[in-house]
């Protein structure tokens, strides 16, 4: 027995939340919600002995649990979160918080008239080893100058500019703060679209507040799912991966070990993330991303997708800072 955990929402995402926190000491999922789950849930909840049931409103609110993960669609984050907080529910949200500023603020707002943290979002790169390792070797390494995030996806069909950014970009928006520890506050889109005139390519100019430039080069329909970052400092340069793994992909045996999506390249993280998760619920406020990074990350993607529609540098406001997240 453990905490008593609600996932809501089990499309993909949902579904490797709930076997992976099935597997974490302390954790006992016994909700599943989703309403158009019909017989793949119900298996699920079958294999994880799980209650299940259509409504998530009532998932996140219920007696029954004590903790919920929100993997719904992003358009429903914001209010589920704010629903299981007001029900004393401990809750990890899945990126993005919500799709626009003001749903964002709205729970930080909440969350900071709690007057503590409950929430974990889930910016699970700071659970990934090659980023906590790269974190470790900048230490001591002096000032930041330049940083580097490369984002490849594999999605054939085009996505709103609001999803691109919003669902993919905004994990490297999150990168640039995490690793630098600095906000950004301009950025300069370039974009190459679909003959649909989806976003393809877009590279983001990021200007920090302490000096440094951050660059962003993501590609929605790239071989092969991969993520790099690449940092110089004053004293020197260190990178998550080599570039060379472009080339080696043309090797059907390392083709095979570079994934199409991001569940075989980041599950490690997720685990990591998930079990960080469930052992905070031991203690009295949430630890790890915040509700404010989402809105501070959902401020930067607006600005971003402005930049990319106009293609003029596009400065970022920051919102008002509750004393919570100071
Ligand atoms: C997806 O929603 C994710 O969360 C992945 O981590 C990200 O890399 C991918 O681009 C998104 O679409």
């Amino acid at each position: 027995m453990g905490h008593r955990i609600a996932v809501i929402g089990c499309g993909g995402m949902g579904t490797f939340h709930a076997r992976t926190l099935a597997e974490i000491r302390g954790a006992e999922v016994a909700l599943l919600a989703d309403p158009f789950g019909g017989d793949r849930v119900a298996a699920l909840g079958a294999e994880l002995g799980a209650a299940v049931s259509e409504d998530v409103a009532a998932a996140a609110v219920s007696d029954d649990i004590d903790a919920v993960v929100i993997a719904s669609p992003d358009e429903t984050h914001a209010e589920l979160t704010r629903a299981a907080m007001a029900a004393g529910k401990r809750v990890l949200c899945e990126k993005p918080l919500a799709t626009t500023v003001d749903d964002a603020r709205s729970v930080v707002d909440a969350e900071a008239a709690l007057g503590r943290r409950v929430v974990q979002l889930g910016f699970m790169r700071e659970y990934d080893l090659p980023h906590t390792q790269l974190l470790a070797a900048l230490d001591g390494g002096g000032p930041l100058h330049l940083l580097r995030a490369v984002h490849r996806n594999t999605n054939a069909d085009s996505r709103t500019d609001l999803a691109v950014v919003g669902q993919s970009v905004v994990h490297d928006l999150h990168s640039l703060r995490f690793i630098s520890g600095q906000e950004i506050v301009a950025v300069t889109a370039y974009s190459r679209r679909r003959d649909d005139g989806g976003l393809r390519h877009l590279t983001l100019t990021c200007e920090l507040a302490g000096g440094a430039l951050g660059m962003i080069e993501f590609d929605d329909d790239g071989f092969a799912y991969e993520v790099l970052v690449e940092v110089t400092a004053e004293r020197g340069t260190v990178t998550t991966a080599g570039p060379v793994r472009a080339l080696e992909r043309r090797d059907a045996a390392i083709r095979t070990t570079i994934g199409r999506d991001w569940f075989g390249w980041f599950a490690e993280a997720y685990r990591m993330q998930d079990a960080a998760w469930v052992r905070s619920l031991d203690d009295d406020a949430a630890s790890g991303p915040s509700t404010w990074d989402g809105l501070v990350a959902q401020v930067v993607v607006e600005a971003a997708i402005a930049s990319a529609t106009t293609g003029e540098r596009t400065a970022v406001t920051p919102p008002r800072r509750p004393d919570l997240f100071v």
